[in-house]
């Protein structure tokens, strides 16, 4: 039936589902509400007649009744926008089949039906750079969550598993290159036009599928697995960009290896090709057989990316890579189980850094990350568990909280089991749920009979929001020394009242006589109040708690300055080394931002700080990457946290008044720090990173307290680099000091890098980023500049999530930071509401504000509600943000 012929509007078609009311607000989808899908689609059949500006599918869809669900005769086939062009059943005009807003319903009599539908749409109109979409002259997809249902009508749910086979045909001359997951089995020309068959052996859900046609060019390579499977490796790019992608094909072949040896996983295809695209909405995405990954996560040399971007790299292509059986061996049975394959995921990207670097130094990073992300997202408005109740759009649930506190959670499982009977709960999850769409309930299960644990009370940690707080102190009389331990967890959005959960923190006490502990112990605290008894100490032992983070909590202890000076300087566990260093200057700060100290006070805290720094500076015992994480002082967002109202203003004038007062006291130790660490040649070994890292570290510091001897030192810095690290460091530097050589370097800057958009990416952020008083000026002319769009998801976070991370700018007084970050949201929600709603969250911090602030912000989200036609990703944010 051709469908076009059909009247279209409600009144004429009868096929139309009594036209329901525009819905007021979008529906909420419940966990609890979950059913297994009526009808089994066991193949896929896609044929794409490809075209920038018009494309066509046919589907082919084998459905059958699925006997282990509540039978209906009524197929749901999801829809986002289609346009339905016809749509057969068993090759004759379907009778039965009306439209339910977007979806389409098909009744079907018998048990096993062919479904053919044609939809048609123009992908260089998608900007919301979901389902099949134009960048740069190529077309390709991105399906993850619900994209799949923009390319055509289908049962778009991680439970519906399909073998999918795929025709693609286009113009040879665009489209010289077509890829798909899976096996290439077929290939064709015609005239102008060519076409490639691709067939993918591996069941999978269809937020798995993805298509790439373009002009592209591939760094190519093989692995050969423990089986002894050969597999093609590609790196698809674009042809300028080949000689920077070597780092992340060293990095996937790193990944396959050690996924064997870890965690016992081996590749199943015989191809594995990753694409790069640069309009993408995420870091990456893990098709089958055919990653798709934004530019920023797979370009890397050492003139154009920072040390951190190497790292990024090798960390978003290990994760990538890591679903193949996370998440697509084995994936979600729904999006409340998003966490079961990214928490799982993340933290197996985490030890796999953690075994190619510094393990300290990777724990240290994924920390901060947490604590400057994940922890505020927990005590804010938009809190939710880990495997969330409820959701109004997906999109809005890839977040912190589920990827990084979800690896937390995973790797408290591990350190209760200890690596080795992990091991064997993994082993026990793959092996059992291989080729299924399961649970997080699934998963604990293997753990609690493959590794022996008992999780039973460990399930709150999936159910309850929010960030436990555990209070520490020693209490010690004569001989007798008591561990005295309280747990709390805080209230968020309907939470109200939560259970103690079972924490596992590594403790060591350290006895004053002698310097050292005896050893340290792992205590699972796992009620409101718990007390452990230690002997032997003649005087109180300082407490090291928390070790190597083995909990995601805030420990709130009762210990004197100097025992943090002495952690700081004399801990074991590098983690708790940083910890106390933190610590110290937290209190400290955060007692002097209430005004809560007299000069002498504080000069006497500065006193210590700074005698704790330069011990740092000088021990040679700590290489330098340590080093550099150890001088690193604690963000003004982490320093936020620990107050129930801020005063950004008064945060940031005590963080800067310390830096600066540090970086005059500390001069000398700094510049030759700097000094001895600019020897140092380029390479990417550990030392060299090490050494570039404290090189910016004491420029940071000399930028505050010397900032004549640090612009001259920072430009010299900047005139010699032969590395983006160098680079950018001195160019962020200079950034926030006046002077001719800020001009200059932004200038050079620009000039050197202008076409290469990653870095050009660099050079907006550089400035949004700024400590210099005119930023929010900057920010508004960046606006205006010809390089700017909002239509690039990198463009637009490189110049707006840089402004609304830097606090002086974000939170000026007259709300202006506020007022920006509304405009753009509102700006950017009809072209790409995915991005559009991330940029929500800064503004849900009112009520941890101090009022003044707090009520500009309120308004700011008050006037985004009100605006007319917001999609379901804002609506959603902008009034859990309200609410
Ligand atoms: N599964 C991907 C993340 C991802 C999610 C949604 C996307 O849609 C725009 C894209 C990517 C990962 O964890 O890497
Ligand atoms: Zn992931």
């Amino acid at each position: 039936m051709d469908i076009a012929r059909t009247p279209s509007t409600a009144d004429g078609n009868p096929h139309l589902a009594d036209a329901p009311p525009e819905p007021q607000e979008p529906a909420i989808i419940r966990r609890e509400d979950y059913t297994p899908f009526a009808w089994l689609v066991p193949e896929t059949h896609l044929d794409f007649e490809l075209g920038l500006e018009s494309t066509r599918v046919t589907a082919t869809l084998k459905v059958e009744r699925n006997p282990a669900a509540e039978a209906s005769p009524v197929l749901r086939l999801n829809g986002d926008g289609l346009k339905l062009e016809s749509l057969h059943c068993d090759g004759e005009d379907c009778a039965g089949w009306a439209m339910d807003g977007d979806d389409l319903l098909v009744t079907l009599e018998g048990d096993a039906h062919t479904i053919t539908i044609v939809t048609r749409f123009d992908p260089s109109a998608n900007s919301q750079l979901m389902g099949l979409f134009a960048s740069n002259g190529m077309l390709c997809t991105q399906c993850e969550a619900e994209g799949f249902r923009r390319i055509t009508f289908f049962p778009d749910r991680p439970d519906v598993l399909s073998t999918y086979t795929l025709r693609m045909s286009g113009p040879k001359a665009q489209f010289p290159v077509l890829l798909s997951n899976g096996n290439e089995v077929a290939t064709g020309e015609d005239g102008d036009n060519h076409w490639a068959e691709w067939h993918d052996p591996w069941p999978k859900p269809s937020y798995l599928f993805a298509l790439v046609a373009g002009q592209l060019v591939a760094n190519r390579d093989t692995f050969t697995t423990m089986g002894g499977r050969r597999v093609d490796l590609a790196i698809w790019v674009r042809e300028g960009d080949l000689e920077r992608t070597d780092h992340a094909m060293d990095s996937l072949k790193r990944s396959m290896k050690w996924d064997e040896e870890v965690f016992g996983r081996e590749y199943d295809l015989d191809i594995y090709n990753i694409v790069a695209v640069s309009d993408f909405n995420m870091g990456a995405m893990e098709n089958k057989g055919l990653n798709v990954f934004n530019t920023k996560y797979v370009l890397a040399d050492a003139d154009t990316a920072t040390d951190g971007d190497f790292d990024g790299v090798e960390g978003v292509i290990a994760h990538e890579y890591f679903h193949n059986w996370s998440g697509n061996r084995i994936t979600c049975r729904d999006w409340f189980q998003l966490s079961l394959k990214e928490g799982f995921t993340v933290l197996r990207d985490q030890l796999f850094s953690q075994d190619m670097g510094s393990e300290a130094v990777c724990r240290i990073g994924d920390v901060r990350v947490l604590r400057g992300v994940q922890f505020p997202e927990d005590s804010g408005p938009l809190a939710h568990p880990i495997r969330p109740d409820s959701y109004r759009e997906i999109s809005n649930f890839y977040t912190s909280t589920v990827y990084n506190k979800g690896a937390e959670v995973i790797r408290m499982m591990r350190s209760m089991a200890g690596p080795e009977r992990f091991r064997k709960g993994t082993d026990l999850y793959f092996e059992r749920h291989d080729g299924e769409a399961a649970t997080c309930e699934d998963f604990i299960r293997a753990m609690e009979e493959g590794a022996g644990l008992d999780l039973e009370q460990f399930r709150l940690w999936y159910r309850q929001a929010g960030t436990p707080k555990i209070e520490a102190s020693v209490l010690h009389s004569d001989k007798t020394t008591l561990l005295a331990l309280k747990q709390s967890v805080p209230p968020t959005p309907g939470q109200p009242d939560k259970k103690p959960m079972p924490v596992p923190l590594r403790i060591a006490m350290f006895d004053r006589a002698t310097g050292q502990h005896r050893g340290e112990q792992l205590v699972i605290m796992d009620e409101a109040q718990k007390g452990i008894n230690f002997d032997g100490f003649a005087e109180p032992p300082i407490l090291s708690i928390n070790r190597g983070f083995t909990a995601p909590v805030t420990i709130e202890r009762d210990i004197a300055d100097a025992d943090l000076a002495f952690l700081a300087a004399h801990d074991d566990d590098p983690f708790a080394r940083y910890e106390a260093m933190q610590d110290l200057v937290t209190r400290h700060l955060v007692a002097a931002a209430d005004n809560r100290l007299d000069d002498a006070a504080k000069a006497s805290a500065r006193e210590a700080i700074g005698q704790a720094l330069a011990n740092i500076i000088g021990d040679e015992a700590v290489d330098d990457l340590m080093r550099g994480e150890l001088l690193v002082l604690p963000s003004q967002t982490y320093l936020a946290e620990q107050v129930l109202l801020a005063d950004p203003a008064a945060i940031h004038r005590e963080r800067e008044g310390l830096k600066a007062w540090l970086g005059a006291e500390l001069e000398d130790l700094f510049t030759a720090m700097h000094s001895r660490a600019s020897k140092v040649p380029y390479s990417l070994d550990a030392a060299a990173k090490g050494a570039r890292k404290v090189k910016v570290q004491a420029l940071v510091y000399l930028a505050a307290g010397a900032p004549d001897v640090a612009r001259a030192m920072a430009w010299e810095q900047y005139r010699g680099a032969d590395n983006m690290t160098d680079r950018q460091g001195a160019l962020m530097v200079l950034a926030g000091i006046d002077g001719i050589e800020r001009t200059n370097a932004l200038l050079d800057f620009y000039n050197r890098y202008e076409g290469n958009d990653l870095v050009i990416d660099k050079w907006f952020s550089v400035q949004a980023q700024s400590l210099h008083p005119n930023a929010i000026e900057h920010v508004k002319a960046l606006a205006d500049h010809p390089d700017f769009t909002l239509k690039n998801p990198n463009r637009v976070r490189s110049l707006y999530m840089a402004f609304a991370a830097n606090p002086h700018a974000f939170h000026a007084a007259s709300g202006e930071g506020y007022r920006m970050i509304a405009d753009l949201i509102l700006q950017l929600d009809p072209i790409n509401p995915q991005t559009a709603a991330r940029f929500v969250t800064p503004l849900g911090r009112w009520r941890r504000l101090e009022p003044g602030r707090s009520a500009l912000m309120r308004e700011q989200l008050e006037r985004i509600a009100k605006a007319d036609k917001l999609s379901r990703d804002t609506y959603e944010q902008v009034t859990r943000s309200l609410g």
